[in-house]
């Protein structure tokens, strides 16, 4: 029997247990490229025998099932129903005491160019489960709230034989390993390959010794020895910080090329996207190194947050990684400068995270319906979920949410838990009643946050007033709970009130600031203390004041940005203001080059068109391009000495490090490099791409070059150099589009599809391509439409190969609402055109369905 899905929308509200116990999943596979097979027993009992329940198993169309035996005998076939989806055995051929599964299945990984559950990366067997691809291994309950131990059986002949857990034994093309803590199957991982490792060992606090590898392909290891070092910082960190140890005896790392996603945290086997791993001066720039620190942090962290204490369903899935991408941050924050890891994360979350807001795809951290799962790996589930809970530890302070970690840790270990369980707990260890701070878990939308001042006699009073923009099936939401961290800056420059934070609850509201001699500066959402849209009336000259004095970093780049968009917008006076004050700043040599840098370098289009929608106005992207362009060019005159002072002084000399102070000056460098481009021509850039042994200046040379038409040498002379080193093409590629002269992208795009080189159905390639053509905003957005074609084509194309990459390719399209009417035209054209496709994917429907809604 067969039927289509009966339930395409998922709810919240109809979460109901499994209505059985899994104590043990035993695994016996026989790896092949086709005609894998996969043996499974399940020890499973009913949860309440007096309440018969049908046993309904996830299994995709792909598995051929050759054996199924309850307690060792096949059931009658009548009691058997095979849907699309499922495979459901009837409460009527089930024991009511506990009993054994058993099912023999035969998959092809070689075919599996979804890259989810098993497939084939360069020769190499690796798994993909998460969010539900165990169910293309083999029938299961893939539900992360059914957690259990594994045994698992590996048989190949290829040398490396990996999976979770510690090794049991392995000899003659057999390995055994066993995971004794409880799992849900997304974190359920195998690989089997012909690799290497790079090795070490940790001792964690209370001795035990764990052996670490980083496996790679043979001739990788060189480039493998960051990750290492990362990984060994990371366990370190969360013993010291969170009192988080290790809990097995071994701990994997392993590169693949092809891989939908940055990592996953699979249980004492991580597997990652090479490009996350692999790094020399030679290959990788400094934000790869930085990423990859980051990242391997993240997953590492992850074995507390999120599998030690994983979730109960997905619509839970902020619970991990909001948190966890919240000590990733931390971590980062410890290893590096604080100040500078919060201004990038303020920009990332305002490139990504408010721009999903500002369009149809728009949802709460918390979402309570959906149609396919992988679509909401968003911003507002991870970077929104993070800032979700720096707040709250805004709001208990840092021994609240100490204890309030310690407690989640003691009480939750071991469970799939949810987000009410989550606050019940900071709730408990501070005595805080959460219930409206609860609103941001479930409501969308960035707030808009309004201040305005008023002085009398020594008495400064601040009012807020807050709202926020409906959102898709959210038109109205009450005021929710903003920590406004404020300080008062006197007119000499002299903090006169330090950091307090306001706690505002109602949508208007006012705070005094009595007993003052002078009218203070106002320094507001310090540290960025809320994730919301700030606006203030306020003039050029006191925005230049507080770039100048605050004592803040973060609300002091802020003034520097909030004059870069008045520049941007308000004509010749704000230009010469924001001029004037970024030379100061760059020409500051107390303060930190990274920070310097942030503040040379000018918002990019896509935040800029941001802003200009938050006001109610429509973005013209070729007048944004045209703006900027023009403004950096000034910048660049007016500063010429200055900056080509700093060129020359930022070197780095000796052997590259990828270090923090390293790295900073090498930021400043090429802040002024790209400035200094506006009037030199870009002979700077192409002196540097000559002479520069590392490769993020080479990279920063290079998208100078492209952007000034001027690069075809350069790129040359790449290709021969690392035509064969996938990582580096992938820069290849993404640079020529990304840096292109926006009426030439879609153009250097469309040659690039046709270029030998370009695996379009390698995830980091085709990413490389169309994420390079989106990055380029007003390429991306051409008056005639034909980005938006273009997008569409290969969109058509990547479905039918690898569902999730092209529905998460498609949010390039996730603002389309926001630009002119003929532009919109185009747009809606383009996605109608994707939505009427017969055989579209669950994952492409349900994105574009959402976004022409
Ligand atoms: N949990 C991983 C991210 C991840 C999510 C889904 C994947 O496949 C659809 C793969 C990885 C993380 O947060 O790093
Ligand atoms: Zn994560």
């Amino acid at each position: 029997m067969s039927a289509t899905n009966p339930q395409p929308v998922q709810h919240l509200a109809d979460y109901r247990p499994w209505p059985f116990g899994l104590t043990e999943t035993r695994l016996d596979l026989t790896l092949a490229p086709r005609d894998t097979i996969v043996r499974a027993a399940l020890d499973l009992a009913p949860r309440d025998a007096s309440d018969p329940q049908d046993l309904v198993l996830d299994g995709g169309a792909g598995l051929r099932l050759q054996a199924l035996r309850i307690d060792g005998q096949a059931p009658d076939p009548v009691h058997v129903t095979r849907t699309d989806e499922q495979l459901i055995i009837a409460a009527a051929a089930l024991p009511h005491a506990p009993f054994t599964l058993e099912t023999e299945v035969a998959i092809d990984p070689a075919d599996n160019t979804a890259f989810e559950g098993l497939y084939l990366s360069g020769g190499m067997f690796c798994t993909q489960c998460e969010a539900e691809g165990f169910r293309h291994i083999t029938f299961y309950p893939d539900r992360p709230d059914v957690m259990t131990t594994f045994r698992v059986t590996l048989r190949s002949a290829l040398p490396v034989r990996l999976s979770n857990g510690n090794p049991v034994g392995d000899a003659d093309g057999v390995a055994e390993w066993h995971d004794p803590w409880p799992k849900p199957a997304y974190l359920f991982a195998l690989v089997a390959g012909d690799l290497v490792a790079v090795s070490d060992r940790f001792t964690t606090r209370s001795g035990r010794d764990v052996a670490l590898n980083v496996w790679v392909r043979p001739g990788d290891q060189d480039r493998a020895g960051f990750a290492m070092e990362s990984l060994i910082k990371s366990m370190r960190w969360d013993e010291d910080v969170y009192g988080r140890e290790y809990d097995l005896d071994v701990f994997n790392i392993v590169a693949v090329d092809d891989f939908n996603m940055g990592a996953m945290e699979n249980k004492g086997l991580n597997i990652f996207n090479s490009k996350l791993v692999l790094a020399s001066p030679e290959t990788a720039t400094d934000t790869d190194y930085e990423r990859i620190e980051a990242v391997i942090a993240h997953e590492y962290f992850h074995n507390w947050t999120g599998n030690r204490i994983t979730c109960r369903d997905w619509f839970q899935l902020c619970l991990k990684e909001g948190l966890t991408v919240f000590r990733d941050q931390q971590f980062t924050s410890d290893m590096r400068s604080a100040a500078v890891k919060r201004i990038e994360d303020v920009q990332t979350l305002r490139a990504r995270q408010f721009r999903e807001d500002q369009g149809p795809l728009a949802h709460p951290p918390r979402p309570d319906r959906y149609e396919e799962i992988n679509n909401f790996y968003t911003a507002t589930v991870y970077e929104k979920g993070a800032e979700v809970i720096g707040m709250l530890k805004n709001l208990v302070g840092d021994d609240g949410y100490a204890r309030a970690l310690d407690l989640y840790f003691t009480r939750h270990d071991g469970d799939a838990a949810t987000i009410e369980d989550w606050l019940t707990v900071f709730q408990d260890a501070t005595g805080r009643d959460l219930t409206q701070f609860k609103r941001w878990y479930t409501d969308a939308g960035t707030p808009t946050l309004e201040m305005t001042e008023d002085w009398q006699d020594g008495t400064l009073t601040l009012t807020f007033a807050q709202s926020t923009p409906p959102t898709p099936g959210q038109p109205d939401k009450p005021a929710r709970v903003i920590p406004i961290a404020v300080g008062l800056i006197g007119p000499n420059g002299d903090e006169v009130t330090p950091t307090r934070v306001l706690e505002m609850t109602e949508a208007r509201q006012s705070f005094t600031f009595d007993g003052l001699g002078a009218r203070p500066v106002v320094s507001v959402l310090r540290g960025f203390s809320a994730p919301v849209m700030l606006k203030r009336p306020l003039d050029d000259a006191t925005r230049a004041f507080l770039l100048a004095h605050d004592t803040d970093p973060f609300a002091r780049w802020e003034a520097g940005r909030e004059l870069a968009l008045s520049a941007l917008t308000q004509g010749d006076a704000a230009q010469k203001a924001y001029i004037a004050a970024i030379g100061t700043l760059a020409a500051d040599e107390g303060a930190d080059p990274a920070f310097r840098a942030l503040c040379l370098t000018l918002p990019g289009e896509e935040e800029i068109a941001t802003r200009i929608a938050a006001g109610g106005a429509t973005p013209d992207p070729d007048a944004i391009h045209a703006t900027r362009s023009d403004l950096a060019r000034r910048i660049a005159l007016t500063h010429q000495d200055l900056l080509a002072g700093l060129y020359d002084a930022m070197t780095v000399p000796g052997a590259y490090s990828p270090d923090a102070q390293s790295a900073a000056r090498r930021s400043l460098r090429i802040a002024a490099l790209g400035l200094l481009s506006r009037i030199d021509g870009g002979d700077r850039a192409a002196v540097l791409f000559g002479i520069a042994s590392n490769m993020t200046e080479r990279m920063a040379a290079l998208a100078v070059l492209v952007r000034l038409g001027r690069a075809t040498s350069a790129l040359q002379i790449l290709s021969d150099e690392f035509g064969d080193n996938r990582l580096v093409m992938d820069k290849w590629f993404s640079v020529q589009v990304m840096a292109a002269p926006p009426e030439q992208a879609v153009a250097i795009a469309r040659d690039l599809a046709a270029h030998r080189d370009f695996d379009w159905q390698n995830p980091n390639r085709f990413r490389a391509l169309l994420g390079g053509l989106a990055a380029n905003h007003a390429g991306f957005h051409a008056a005639d439409g034909s980005g938006y074609d273009f997008t569409a084509d290969w969109l058509i194309r990547m479905d039918a190969a690898n569902p999730q990459i092209a529905a998460r390719m498609s949010t390039a399209f996730e603002i389309w609402p926001r630009y002119d009417a003929p532009r919109r035209a185009h747009a809606r054209n383009a996605l109608e055109r994707i939505a009427t496709l017969a055989g579209l994917s669950r994952n492409t429907r349900e994105m574009v369905s959402r976004m022409i809604a």
